[in-house]
């Protein structure tokens, strides 16, 4: 297979250069957000700082951070920096309860995706001979058309099916070939699922390749999937915030995903304290973008937490990495005084070959202690007619929990089928707490 790397002037350059680039680029980011966004002039003026204090690249720790909540206080127009009649387009955060965060873009804005986004695939190995299923929803969510473009950028033939409508996916993808397919890992695991139940032989499909993106997802799951569809399965990493996807993305060796430096300035730091961390350490994700128009937020807190990797890949590109994100500030859940990340929930589940890959984790509080439960489908319907064998199974993963989690979690095991799938982003935790 012949490897792509689709700008190899920006994606292999030395450090120096990256560095020279950066650094102009930020200069224009903050000058740019102090002259047209109130917000940030605010900000600069409060701490006495201005554009010109910005003379290296190490100052950008010297700005102030920008928040989810800043954004909310300026929707939704507040912290746009060009007239609205130059904005070409918004989207937005999917979130489903309350106001989305909504952000724009420029014409030059989305040629700038568009290009990171050709990067992201050919780094994963998508070409101009793929037929590329787009199965992300096409709406205020960037998923969409942020990998539309890129595609259609690298010359591949974009299949833009949006989500849903599972049968006509399988459908379609047996009838057109599509040999890339872009969605949700949850949706992918949904898809796999529905292929094998409907007996859809694997040599019926041209799949060879997946980019997945949107939410993450554990190596096990990742594995299962690929085995499943007979696939490489990538991932790539970015938030609607700071202009969706292309941020960053795996090459096809899956060794961290590669940043797009010359457009984002990447910090790690510690959550409690905001101090900056040293590259390698953990902690969450700040993220400058340096050549946004329309919405240009500084040091931006992405609340998921990772860590940075400066080494050469073995691909060829220089560029910075990422780390698998590890989970989000906000879905640590503390139960009883233990740390529960739900992608160690998902690792015990991947794991055990009796139950399926579709899971739900319940966090309730009963009299005064919280406590979590965990339901999950076996695989053999017959097990149904054996209580013994039932029980032993849930026993068992009872205990492959808590030698994981360190804590007891109630099992649950509910028959083939009955629990929820997803067609985007996966909302498997069901937090019924008082307290959060
Ligand atoms: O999910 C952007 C995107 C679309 C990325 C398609 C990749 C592919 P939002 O809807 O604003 O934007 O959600 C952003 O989703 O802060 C992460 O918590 C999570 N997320 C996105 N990609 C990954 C990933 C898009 N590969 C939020 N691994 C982010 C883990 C991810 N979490």
């Amino acid at each position: 297979m012949e490897h792509i790397i689709w700008n190899r002037e920006m994606e292999c350059a030395d450090r120096e250069t990256k560095n020279a680039i950066q650094l102009t680029r930020l200069k224009n980011a903050v000058e740019r957000c102090y002259e047209r966004v109130p917000f940030y002039r605010k900000k600069f003026d409060e701490i006495g700082l201005r554009p010109e204090h910005i003379r290296t690249l190490e100052d950008v720790r010297h700005l102030p951070f920008t928040t989810a909540d800043d954004l909310k206080e300026n929707y939704p127009f507040g912290m746009f920096a060009v007239p609205k009649k130059e904005v070409v387009r918004l989207h937005g955060s999917s979130g489903t309860t309350g106001k989305p965060k909504i952000e724009g873009y420029t014409r030059q804005d989305i040629e700038n995706w568009a290009e990171i986004m050709a990067r992201v695939i050919s780094a994963a190995g998508g070409t101009a001979d793929d037929i590329v299923q787009i199965s992300f929803g096409y709406g205020l969510f960037t998923g969409g058309f942020g990998l539309h473009y890129g595609m259609e950028k690298i010359g591949a033939m974009v299949v833009p099916l949006s989500s849903g409508n599972t049968d006509r996916q399988i459908m379609l993808m047996q009838d057109l070939g599509s040999t890339i397919l872009i969605s949700t890992p949850s949706y992918a695991l949904y898809l796999a699922d529905e292929m094998e139940k409907k007996g859809i032989d694997k040599s019926t499909i041209k799949l060879r390749l997946a980019l997945f993106g949107g939410e993450g997802h554990t190596e096990e799951m990742r594995a299962k999937i690929e085995k499943q569809l007979g696939i490489l399965a990538t991932e790539n990493y970015g938030l609607s915030e700071i202009g969706g996807p292309g941020y960053s993305g795996e090459c096809y060796l899956k060794q961290g995903l590669h940043i797009a430096e010359d457009q984002f300035i990447s910090e790690i730091v510690d959550p409690d304290t905001l101090e900056p961390l040293p590259m390698g350490e953990k902690g969450e994700l700040v993220i400058t973008p340096l050549v946004r128009e329309a919405f240009p937020v500084l040091r931006y807190r992405t609340r998921d937490i990772t860590w940075l990797n400066d080494e050469p890949c073995r691909c060829g590109r220089t560029s910075m990495r990422m780390a698998k994100v590890q989970g989000r500030t906000d879905d640590m859940m503390v139960i009883r005084g233990v740390n529960v990340f739900p992608s160690q929930i998902e690792s015990v589940i991947m794991s055990m070959k009796e139950i399926e890959p579709f899971y739900e984790i319940i966090v309730t509080t009963e009299e005064y202690l919280d406590r979590i439960e965990v339901r999950v489908e076996f695989s053999d319907a017959s097990l149904l007619d054996d209580y013994n064998k039932l029980e032993g199974l849930r026993n068992r993963i009872r205990h492959n929990l808590k030698s994981v989690l360190g804590i007891d979690a109630k099992v649950t095991l509910v028959t083939p089928g009955t629990l929820p799938r997803f067609e985007g982003k996966a909302k498997r935790v069901i937090d019924r707490r008082d307290h959060k």
